[in-house]
Formats: C-alpha cells, sequence, structure tokens
C-alpha cells in the first residue's frame, strides 16, 4: 500500500526529554529509599507514567502502595518532569528534524504525532512543534499505552488514513512492536535500529527524505 501518512513518536525521537525523565523519577525514587539507574530508566521508553511506575517499584521493599498512594508518586514525579519541560526551547529541536518534518509536508505526507505521553502537546508547544503537524495522538486519548497500537491507530484515525497507509517513527522497542501489531510501516531510529522486527531503519533523521519521496 501507498504511505500516505507519517506518525512519530516524541521522546527519543524529535526531542530528547529521557534525562528529564531520569532526574524526575530517580528523586522519587530516592525519596522512597528504590534502587533506580539509567539501565532501568531505559526500559521507561515508550511506556506509560502508571507502568513505568510499576517497573520502578520492583525495587521497592517497603509497605505495600495503595492505589492513590502510587497515583501520588507518579503525580510528584510529573511535577518534577515538567519543571524541565518547562525550560526546553525551540533550540532544543534540530534543524534538520524541523527541515525534515517541512518537507515531508511539502511532498504531500500528512504528518501526526504518536505518543505515549500525557505532556505530549505541552512539549511540543515549548519547542514550537505544534503546526507541524496535521493530528496529534497523545498519552491522553489512549488506554493502553505501547506495545498496543492504540495510540497509533488513533493518530492514523485522526488523519482519515487506514493503517496500511501510515508510517511509524519509533526509537522504542515497545515502539516497533505497536507499529507492526497496528498494521503498519515500522520505521527505526536510534536505540530501536538494534531490533529485528523494523522495517527500515534510519541513521538520521534525514534520511526520511530519502525512503518517503
Ligand atoms: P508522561 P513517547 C513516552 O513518550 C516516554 O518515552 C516514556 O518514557 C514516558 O513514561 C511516557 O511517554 C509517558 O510520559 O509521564 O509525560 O505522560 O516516547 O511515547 O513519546
Ligand atoms: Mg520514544
Amino acid at each position: 500500500m501507498v504511505i500516505k501518512g507519517i506518525i512519530f513518536d516524541l521522546d527519543g525521537v524529535l526531542v530528547f526529554t529521557d534525562k528529564f525523565h531520569y532526574l524526575a523519577w530517580k528523586k522519587v525514587a530516592d525519596k522512597l529509599g528504590i534502587y533506580f539507574d539509567e539501565k532501568i530508566n531505559n526500559r521507561l521508553r515508550g511506556v506509560s507514567r502508571m507502568a513505568s511506575l510499576e517497573i520502578i517499584l520492583e525495587n521497592y521493599h517497603g509497605e505495600v502502595l495503595s492505589a492513590q498512594q502510587k497515583e501520588e508518586i507518579a503525580a510528584e514525579k510529573n511535577e518534577y518532569y515538567r519543571s524541565f519541560l518547562a525550560k526546553m526551547r525551540p533550540e532544543d529541536v534540530d534543524i534538520e528534524t524541523r527541515s525534515t518534518l517541512a518537507e515531508l509536508r511539502r511532498r504531500g505526507y500528512k504528518l501526526a504525532l504518536g505518543s505515549s505521553s500525557k505532556n505530549a502537546k505541552f512539549i511540543l508547544s515549548q519547542v514550537g512543534l505544534t503546526s507541524a503537524f496535521d493530528a496529534i495522538s497523545d498519552g491522553n486519548n489512549i488506554t493502553h499505552s505501547k506495545p498496543n497500537p492504540e495510540v497509533f491507530l488513533k493518530a492514523a484515525e485522526f488523519l482519515n488514513l487506514c493503517p496500511g497507509q501510515c508510517a511509524v517513527v519509533e526509537d522504542a522497542y515497545a515502539g516497533i512492536d505497536a507499529a507492526k501489531e497496528g498494521g503498519m510501516l515500522a520505521v527505526a531510529i536510534g536505540d530501536a535500529t538494534s531490533y529485528e522486527k523494523d522495517d527500515i531503519k534510519l541513521k538520521k533523521f534525514s534520511d526520511l527524505l530519502k525512503h518517503f519521496k
């Protein structure tokens, strides 16, 4: 099928907020006496906030936490995280990324965001990328996070395209699994290029222009 739409993951593809997630979770984990390091942080890529907390709590050996306590911990993490996001600026997006998005659009592709993050719209507005997209599907319009394909299926629906007409650009294994499960073309960048399930591997973001003419 001819590709008419391209769906982009946010964290790890367009912006790099891993370090902010890490610092915010680390602060919360330290407070609870939980061991947390960058390797565990890598497992949180593309995973929802509450599912991330469950991964972090694998190293928690204290009293059983109620659902409300977990919500409070996640909310505290999000406050720290948003204090970092508030400092993001348009300069935090590579010029190569910005110009590639503009050129893909000029070539007639519809562009959507497909992010698990509930902060996606805030991030896009901080870095001045909101108007680069025709549709935004994020953590606020889904009930299942990646590897479930829901976020990408919604993005395709918002673009009025069927899944087979869409490509997904992802940096996380969970995102590649979600794209394949959704019946889309899976384009890997960064860490995801070491996965065997993708259809296309990008060395750099602007390589998209070689694959989508
Ligand atoms: P929030 P993506 C994901 O974004 C991040 O990769 C993941 O680390 C994070 O836990 C998730 O968003 C939820 O983020 O707490 O802001 O709702 O990679 O799908 O763009
Ligand atoms: Mg990502």
